[in-house]
Order: C-alpha cells, then structure tokens, then sequence
C-alpha cells in the first residue's frame, strides 16, 4: 500500500442505524476515503454478545453491509467486510486477551451498562467485547478509528493493550488515535435529550432511523422533547433544542448564530419542520440507493467476498507477526 494513513471501524448489525450512528460515524466513513485508506467492517461477532435471533442477525447483517455502501462506502476505494467472514480477528483477540488485565475490562462503562440492561445473560463475550474491538483494529495496524464519542473508552483500551504488548515483545503495533467528529459525536434521543439516540431505545420516537420515510422523520422531529421558552438558541440546559440545532447544523453546513437568526421569531414548530425536511431530504437518496441494493443478493455476495479476501490478506500478515512475537511455532 501507500503511505496514506490506515482507518479502520466497525458497526454492530443489531438493527437499523440511526440517525446518531449516521452522525456520529458512518457518514465520516465515506468522507475519510480519499484522505485515507479505510477498511471497514460490520461486526456481527459483537453482536452476539446479547441474544439474538439467528435468522434476523443474518438479515441485520446484511442489510447493514447494503447501508453502507448506499451511505457512500465505496468498494473502489475501500474495504469492506463481514467480521466473521475472517477468522483473524477472532485469533488476534486471543492474544490480546492474554494481554489485558480483568481490572481493566471491568472499567468498562458499557460493560456496566449492558451487564445491567441484560442482566440474565451476562456472558463472558460481553465482557471481552473490548478486546475483540482492539484485535478488529490491531489486526491492520490501524492508525485512525472513526467512531462516536461513547466508544472512546474502548479505544484507549486498544491503545493500553498495544502498549503492553509492545513493552513485552517489542515495539510492534501502532497506538490508534479516535477520531471523534467535532460536530455530533452524540447525537441525543429526541424523547429524552440527556441520553445518547441509540438503536436499542424502546421508544420508536425516541431516533430517526436511517430508513425511515419522510412523512415518519418530520413527524418524530414534531413530537421532539423541547423546552418551554420559545428561541432557538444553542445554551446550557437547552438539551433538546441544541441537540436539533447540532442535527440541522451538519446537514446544511450553517453556524449557531446563522442558525439562531434565521429562525429568530418564529416558533419552534418551524424549526422542527425545517430539521425534519433537511434531515429527510438528506437521507433519501440513501434510501433509495439501498433499497436497490440489497434485491441484488448476488452482487452482493460478491462484494462481501472479495471484501473479506482483501481483509484477510492484509490482516493475516499482521497475525502472523504476532504469533510468532508470542512465541508460537511458525507454520511450514
Ligand atoms: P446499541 O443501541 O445496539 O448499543 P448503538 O446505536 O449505540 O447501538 P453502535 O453499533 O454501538 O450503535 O455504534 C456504531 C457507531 O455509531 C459507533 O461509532 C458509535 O460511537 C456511533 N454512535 C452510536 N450512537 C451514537 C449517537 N447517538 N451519536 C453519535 N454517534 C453514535
Ligand atoms: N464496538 C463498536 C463497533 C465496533 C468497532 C470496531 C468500532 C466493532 N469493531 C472496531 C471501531 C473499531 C460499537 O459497538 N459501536
């Protein structure tokens, strides 16, 4: 390769993304694909780490992989791939897991968080779940990780493990920096604006899913948990109004006072509705280039295939490194 930097991610295939997933990540995938080479994965073997239907993963995991292409992943320029389509990511996470320390995993906030929410199934894979992340990142040496601000402690985990290997075995692996949109890295739940919009919210008014219908996206921005002044201004304790005001700002590109100003005496069912109108415009040729995609299975195929032929070329020369660092026979 040549000496563009290396951008990895992963998303989970446990629904439809949301709008903050869009935000917050997956749009900045497509834009970060000519500054950089950009392998990216849809990581199904975290997915499991809650119960999940079988049949209705691999249709999740599928139609993730459709999305993000049809939100501007291009397979002429990047990799992308179905993580259990390549098996060293699955061999890397063991080593690293001999190299992580059962404090540390337990610090994990999202740990502490799903162990809670699921509480009759806190399985050993949702406790490593982090290292799994690190070796989806260590196993192409990445440099960059494009991902919302929730999975920041993850990443600097990954960076604690490569650390700690490094110092045991040698300077081997890179030590990957987040890269956290300046604008949106949490996109908040339009139902209740101090918690994250996430896929696994109840409340279906609570996020606009990327395929969702016009009609539907102006109607769940109406119904958006607001305040009871009535000006449209990004300040404190304004939870809800600054979380639209972030959503309008990065699809039309305008300031906060921009914004401010051209909403100024009007009320805020106006500014709902131009939220909901932009945010619906923006989204539909994603829906209509999905929609196209994913009846064409075999084309699919294909582009999962050579994805993960390409994946694991790259990765298995990594791997292989690492065996051998550990101490592991070299195979013939
Ligand atoms: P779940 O509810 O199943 O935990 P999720 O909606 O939190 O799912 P993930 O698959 O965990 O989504 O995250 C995929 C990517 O989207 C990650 O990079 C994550 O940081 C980002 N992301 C998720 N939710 C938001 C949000 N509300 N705002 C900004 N980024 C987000
Ligand atoms: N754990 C992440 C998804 C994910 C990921 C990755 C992100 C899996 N592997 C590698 C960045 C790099 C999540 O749940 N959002």
């Amino acid at each position: 390769m040549d000496d563009k930097k290396l951008i990895l991610s992963g998303i989970q295939p446990t629904g439809t993304f949301t709008l903050g997933n869009y935000i917050g990540a997956v749009r900045n995938w497509g834009t970060l694909q000519d500054e950089y080479n950009c392998i990216y994965c849809v990581a199904d073997m975290h997915a499991i780490t809650v119960r999940q239907e079988p049949a209705k993963l691999r249709q999740n995991t599928l139609n993730s992989y459709a999305l993000l292409m049809a939100c501007g992943v291009d397979l002429e320029k990047s990799i992308l791939f179905i993580q259990s389509h390549v098996k060293t990511h699955a061999e890397l996470s063991w080593v690293l897991g001999c190299n992580t320390q059962f404090g540390e995993l337990s610090r994990m906030t999202q740990f502490k968080d799903k162990s809670q929410k699921h509480a009759d199934d806190v399985n050993s894979g949702l406790f490593t779940y982090p290292v799994l992340m690190a070796a989806d990142i260590l196993a192409y040496n990445a440099d960059l990780v494009p991902v919302g601000v929730d999975q920041k402690q993850h990443l600097e985990l990954a960076r604690n493990i490569a650390q700690r290997f490094n110092q045991r075995y040698g300077d081997f692996f890179k030590l990957p920096e987040p890269y956290i949109p300046k604008m949106g890295a949490k996109v908040m739940s339009l139902q209740d604006p101090t918690k994250k919009m996430s896929k696994s919210d109840e409340n279906p008014n609570a996020c606009i899913l990327i395929l969702d219908d016009k009609d539907t996206v102006i109607r769940k921005f109406k119904r958006a948990v607001t305040d009871s002044d009535a000006e449209v201004c990004f300040r404190e304790g304004k939870d809800g109004i600054n979380n639209l005001m972030t959503i309008y700002s990065v699809f039309t590109g305008k300031d906060m006072d921009t914004i401010t100003a051209e909403f100024a005496g009007k009320g805020y069912g106006d500014f709902k509705l131009a939220v909901g109108e932009t945010v619906a415009d923006s989204l539909e040729p994603i829906r209509t280039e999905f929609e196209r995609l994913i009846q064409d299975k075999a084309y699919l195929k294909k582009c999962y295939t050579e994805g993960a032929e390409k994946a694991l070329r790259y990765s298995q020369r990594v791997v292989s490194k690492v065996y051998h660092k550990v101490g592991f026979v070299d195979k013939g």
